[in-house]
Parts: C-alpha cells; sequence; structure tokens
C-alpha cells in the first residue's frame, strides 16, 4: 500500500491517494483504475486558471482543420513560466508515488499534455495504446489522466476496454511518423466497439492506464470545454523503439537510469 501525502507549497491543492490492493488488482486485471482525487478544489481551480492561460498561450495558431490529435491535445510545456503548479504537479506531485509503487523505484516523465475537447467538437479520439504512437521498451509506461471538469458521455471521458493491456501491441497499418500523426492522426485498429467501456470521472480524480490500454475518447456534446491533463511515466530506461532503440529523454523523477542524457535532463526545472 502507498500513502502519499505533501507538505510543499501546493500541499492544500492536493489529496493523498492510497493505491491500496484493490485498486492495485484492478489496474493489473483491467489496465486501468481510477485511484481516487488526486486535486482538492482549491488546486482544481488553480489548475483550471494555469492549463487556460499555457492553452491560450499555445494557440494563438489554432488550426480548426487538423485532426483531433492537434485540435484539442497540446504538449505540455513544461518551461511555461506561468504553471509552476502543472509542472509541480506532474514531477513532484502525488502521482509519482503511485506509478513507483508500481513500475518504481527509477522512474522519468515521458511526456505530457494539456487535452482539451473542445465544446461542440465532433472530432473523437479513436482506438488506441499509448504504445501505438512512440513505442516505448519495455512496455510498462503508465499514462494518468486527471479531468478539471466532471467528464462523461456528453463531455467526451475516456472509454476503456478492460483487460486490452493483456492482449500485446495491436499492430498499426504503416509506420506512425510525425508526418502521419500530423495529416491524418489516427489509424483504424479493428477494435470490437462492444468491448468498450465508458469511464466517468469527477473533476479532480486520477485514471492510471497501462501502455497497452485500448482507449478511445468521443464528441464533446456539450457548451463548455472538457480540460483534462494527461501524463506519462516510465521506467528510467525505458528506450523508444521507433527510434532505434535510443532513450526516451525526459526529467528523472526517481531512482537512477543508466543513460546520462536522462540523469542530465531537464536537471533546472523543479
Ligand atoms: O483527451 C482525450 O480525449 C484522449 C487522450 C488520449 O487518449 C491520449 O492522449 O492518449
Amino acid at each position: 500500500m502507498t500513502t502519499v501525502s505533501s507538505t510543499s507549497r501546493f500541499g492544500s491543492h492536493i489529496s493523498s491517494v492510497t493505491l491500496d490492493a484493490a485498486k492495485r488488482k484492478a489496474y493489473e486485471r483491467d489496465g486501468y483504475v481510477n485511484i481516487g482525487t488526486v486535486l482538492t478544489r482549491s488546486g482544481i481551480e488553480l489548475m483550471q486558471s494555469e492549463f487556460k492561460r499555457v492553452w491560450e498561450d499555445g494557440h494563438k495558431t489554432y488550426d480548426p482543420t487538423v485532426g483531433p490529435l492537434q485540435d484539442h491535445l497540446q504538449y505540455m510545456p513544461h518551461l511555461a513560466a506561468p504553471a509552476a503548479f502543472l509542472r509541480w504537479f506532474y514531477f513532484n506531485g502525488p502521482l509519482v508515488d503511485v506509478v513507483d509503487s508500481l513500475i518504481g523505484p527509477n522512474i522519468k516523465g515521458v511526456g505530457s499534455q494539456l487535452s482539451n475537447k473542445q465544446k461542440r467538437t465532433a472530432l473523437p479520439v479513436a482506438w488506441h495504446q499509448d504504445n501505438t504512437y512512440g513505442e516505448l521498451s519495455p512496455d510498462n509506461a503508465i499514462s494518468v489522466i486527471v479531468p478539471l471538469v466532471d467528464i462523461d458521455e456528453q463531455n467526451g471521458c475516456l472509454w476503456m476496454i478492460p483487460g486490452s493491456h493483456l492482449e500485446g501491441l495491436v499492430p498499426v497499418p504503416g509506420k506512425v511518423t510525425d508526418e502521419v500523426k500530423r495529416t491524418r492522426g489516427q489509424f483504424d485498429l479493428g477494435v470490437d466497439d462492444r468491448r468498450g467501456v465508458p469511464l466517468p470521472m469527477r473533476a479532480g480524480e486520477a485514471v492510471i492506464f497501462h501502455a497497452l490500454t485500448l482507449h478511445k475518447s468521443m464528441h464533446n456534446h456539450t457548451d463548455e470545454d472538457r480540460l483534462c491533463l494527461f501524463m506519462r511515466y516510465a521506467d528510467a530506461d525505458a528506450v523508444e523503439v521507433y527510434n532505434d532503440g535510443r532513450p526516451r529523454i525526459g526529467k528523472l523523477l526517481r531512482g537512477t537510469s543508466r543513460f546520462r542524457e536522462v540523469v542530465s535532463a531537464e536537471l533546472t526545472l523543479d
């Protein structure tokens, strides 16, 4: 069992989470589990305001004709000055201990995004595994989504296929190059839609899911933007399969790495 608490300057904005035996079992069985509330009300509000500021800054040249991967996902700019809580939460927040207890003790941050499924958008994100895009090895990386508003089927919550992480990587029809991501962005993996279950969540909760868990999200039919944080953590030695096995560069959050470039990555970021 892992219990997390914080006495940092952001302590009043986060909630302790416990990965008890039941949640661990659910994660191992289903490939995902809602671990409960990680942001307090004040934390949600602070995060929403940082999210919106960074989002607006990054979308000055917003192009609604691009695919959903560009339309509603924006790489989280760790370096963005006005996003101190966002950055702290990703690097030092309660999720790091949870990940540590599942894949630790050596962990790095390997990607983070702001996910804004904008009001009345007609752009779903198709079934995929997070290892579909940018495959990492070992394949035990953990993705986390924290909604900053309540999410359900009306505004485009996640859908999951329980147990799909046990079935391996679904082959994609072609190489996932940056150009493919930019132009088509998504693949039809031939997934049986009937296996999917919706995952409604309350603002401030966190769902963790495995790199091989099939998931998707549908339209936002409401008049409010659907804001979620997306964060991904991996073993500190994880390498990029699609890139000749080179190490994925990301900030070392726990333990050590055999790759010097990981040990020295983003050292100045708190
Ligand atoms: O934000 C969403 O709706 C889905 C995001 C997602 O599936 C992902 O980033 O892997």
